[in-house]
């Protein structure tokens, strides 16, 4: 029987061509975000290149009430997930934190934490039952080191890091794999939702080398998910060439 993904934030970005990526290789998939357009799209492009099923769930993962009433109420169909990508999340704003916006804060709290802990606490316990699962969580380089003007986006990606291996200590016992992914500076929505809008602001954050694109995370993400049920890869940093670690860059131009 096709195995099943539930993947947050297929909306945009990594999500999405995760989705593409284990819709290629056969995967059933929820996918979830908050634009429902774009999350139909998706689906219906999925569905006709790749004869699978997909679910799209339109959620906000702040709303604790709404995750749980989504995911505890989908269709049997549905229910014994494979493998959950946590991807869902942003930064928003670059302001020193003694300037900072407190909703800019609360957002990136209230997404990349509580969202991410919403999510696995629904889908979590089914896999425990079944003694079978993965879940995969999308870090950050910003979850291993802290950069001028990140601090709460990095507390946030810290946190992730932590939970992951918090995670697959609690899970040990149920056959559960735990993962970590944990990119540098990937080229999609994500500097256009840190700058509030700003298309300039975020094009300049890529100028000068060459940044990851979102399909180079999708395929680290499937070789991770596509191990051996005794190998679990518990954590990869994955960088351009051009970035050495979370703010040291090669800009001298050598974007293809
Ligand atoms: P995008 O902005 O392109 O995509 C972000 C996705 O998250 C969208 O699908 C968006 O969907 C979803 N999302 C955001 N907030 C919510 C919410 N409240 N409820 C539900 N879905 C939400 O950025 P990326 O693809 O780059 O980001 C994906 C993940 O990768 C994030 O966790 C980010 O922190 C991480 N990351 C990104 C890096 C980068 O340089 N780009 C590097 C390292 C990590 P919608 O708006 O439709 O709700
Ligand atoms: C996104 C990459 O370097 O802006 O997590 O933190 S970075």
């Amino acid at each position: 029987m096709a195995k099943k993904a539930l993947i947050t934030g297929a909306s945009s970005g990594i999500g999405k061509a995760i989705a593409v990526k284990f819709a290629e290789n056969g995967y059933h998939l929820i996918i979830t975000g908050r634009r429902e357009e774009r999350l139909k799209k998706l689906a219906d492009g999925l569905k006709d290149r790749f004869s699978i099923e997909v679910l799209e769930l339109c959620m906000d993962i702040r709303n604790k009430d709404s995750v749980f009433a989504t995911l505890e109420n989908i269709s049997e169909q549905w229910t014994d997930i494979d493998v959950l990508i946590n991807n869902a999340g942003l930064a928003v704003g670059v302001d020193k934190i003694y300037e900072g916006e407190i909703e800019d804060w609360e957002r990136m709290i209230d997404t990349n934490i509580k969202g991410l802990l919403y999510v696995s606490r629904a889908v979590m316990p089914q896999m425990v039952k079944n003694n079978n699962g993965h879940i995969i969580n999308i870090g950050s380089i910003a979850g291993k080191e802290v950069y001028p003007n990140g601090n709460v986006y990095c507390g946030t990606k810290h946190a992730v890091d932590a939970i992951t291996k918090a995670m697959r200590i609690d899970a040990l016992d149920h056959n559960i794999r735990v993962t970590q992914i944990a990119p540098g500076a990937v080229e999609t929505e994500f500097s256009i939702v840190r700058y509030k809008g700003n298309k300039d602001k975020a094009k300049n954050v890529y100028k000068g080398f060459e940044p990851l694109q979102a399909e180079d995370i999708a395929e680290v993400t499937w070789f991770a998910a596509n191990q051996p049920k005794h190998v679990n890869i518990n954590d990869l940093v994955i960088m351009p060439t051009a970035q050495a670690n979370a703010s040291t860059f090669n800009k001298s131009g050598n974007k293809k």
